[in-house]
């Protein structure tokens, strides 16, 4: 049997649910909503931006391309096509200079038309930030699932939520401790490997104040898929300021109040062997001069944080607990110890580490 239009409009008449069934479906995949906390194409900054416009442009080029080649195509099967009484090939048209030349040298054209303002953009891409403005400089190191940042300048070392000032230059200089993994927040435009041993750096402008979800880009171990990250872009002034934030962030712990639960939390922390890996400034402090205990986020202002384990779970005392009891269950692999806390220890420690805003 041969397929042709007729067959297939007496196949749509035939069955006209299943073609809209069809393109219902096809509406539900392009999920029109209003919400795109990962949406590349709403990009926030001006590194976004440049990646956005490629998009665009490629996307138009790309569509013009594919409008002229379907027609002509559409133009030459409905005219030359077979018809009742043809029975001999028709003539053969080989080595044509004409044709074969244009369709050599329109594609050249286009090619070139697109690599100008790529390789434009890739040099845009790579300048280094103004050094007569201000900058935040971040180190970032990622770890298997999560990712510590230190602000070597404000002297602030935490985790997982990177927090950053709308307007101002941010320059993030990247490497890991472990196995390769890169980061990536779409609406910031641009991934970047972070590899142990190496720096790479990465630098944007936000300009929306917000709170914005990125991922781990690169298959990084078991619990990979949940290795996220959150930044969150302060105005420059007001009671949300980043000032504010880095203020904040450099006060040692909150002390509890004498027979507190609060208090409680803290002596197991102490005591159930939590230090081995984490810090918590005023509590647990560090050798002068280190960073960070390398193996667990540092743990000062916990409480402030919007998500735990890597944007895994809400904060709040019962995941902090859930989270402290048994870590494997809410990350595979987490490299975590389960210290076989008691429910009652698990969630002293976790209201104590709620406060610590
Ligand atoms: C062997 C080292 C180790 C020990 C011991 C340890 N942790 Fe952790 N902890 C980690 C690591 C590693 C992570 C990050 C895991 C991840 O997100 O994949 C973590 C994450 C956390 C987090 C989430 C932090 C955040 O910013 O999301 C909390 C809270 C926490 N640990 C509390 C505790 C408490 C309380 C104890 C003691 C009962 C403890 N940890 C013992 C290594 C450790
Ligand atoms: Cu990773």
């Amino acid at each position: 049997m041969t397929w042709s239009l007729p067959h297939f409009r007496r196949a749509v008449a035939r069955a006209p649910g299943r073609l809209l069934a069809l393109v219902a479906l096809a509406l539900l995949a392009i999920a029109c909503n209003e919400a795109h906390p990962r949406n590349t194409l709403q990009p926030i900054a001006d590194t976004g931006d440049i990646s956005a416009w490629f998009y665009h442009m490629l996307l138009w080029v790309d569509v013009v391309i594919l409008v002229l080649v379907m027609g002509v195509w559409t133009f030459a099967v409905l005219k030359y096509r077979q018809r009742p009484g043809d029975t001999e090939l028709p003539p053969q048209d080989f080595g044509n200079h004409k044709l074969e030349l244009i369709w050599t040298v329109l594609p050249t054209i286009i090619v070139i038309a697109i690599t100008v303002p790529t390789v434009g953009g890739i040099f845009k891409l790579a300048e280094r930030p103004d050094p007569n403005q201000k900058i935040i400089v971040v180190e970032i190191t990622g770890k298997q699932w999560w990712w510590e940042f230190d602000y070597i300048k404000e002297g602030i070392n935490t985790a997982n939520e990177l927090h950053v000032e709308a307007g101002t230059q941010v320059l993030l200089h990247m490497t890991s401790a472990d196995v390769i993994h890169a980061w990536w927040v779409p609406r910031l435009g641009g991934k970047r490997d972070a590899t142990p041993g190496r720096r790479q750096d990465m630098h944007f402008i936000a300009r929306e104040v917000g709170t914005f979800d990125g991922q781990c880009a690169e298959l990084c171990g078991a619990s990979h898929a949940l290795m996220g990250t959150r930044i969150i872009v302060h105005p420059p002034a007001g009671e949300d300021s980043y000032q504010h934030w880095v203020e904040e962030q450099q006060e040692k712990a909150k002390e509890p109040a004498a027979g507190s639960p609060e208090e409680k939390g803290r002596k197991v922390f102490l005591e159930k062997g939590c230090v081995a890996c984490h810090s918590i400034a005023g509590v647990a402090e560090l050798a002068p001069g280190a960073r960070s205990r390398t193996s667990g986020p540092n743990l000062t202002h916990v409480g402030g944080r919007t998500r735990i384990a890597a944007n895994t779970l809400e904060n709040n005392v019962d995941n902090l607990a859930k989270w402290i009891k048994n870590p494997q269950s809410i990350k595979p692999g987490a490299l975590m110890t389960n210290l076989g806390l008691t429910d009652e220890d698990a969630k002293a420690v976790a209201t104590y580490l709620f406060s610590l805003k």
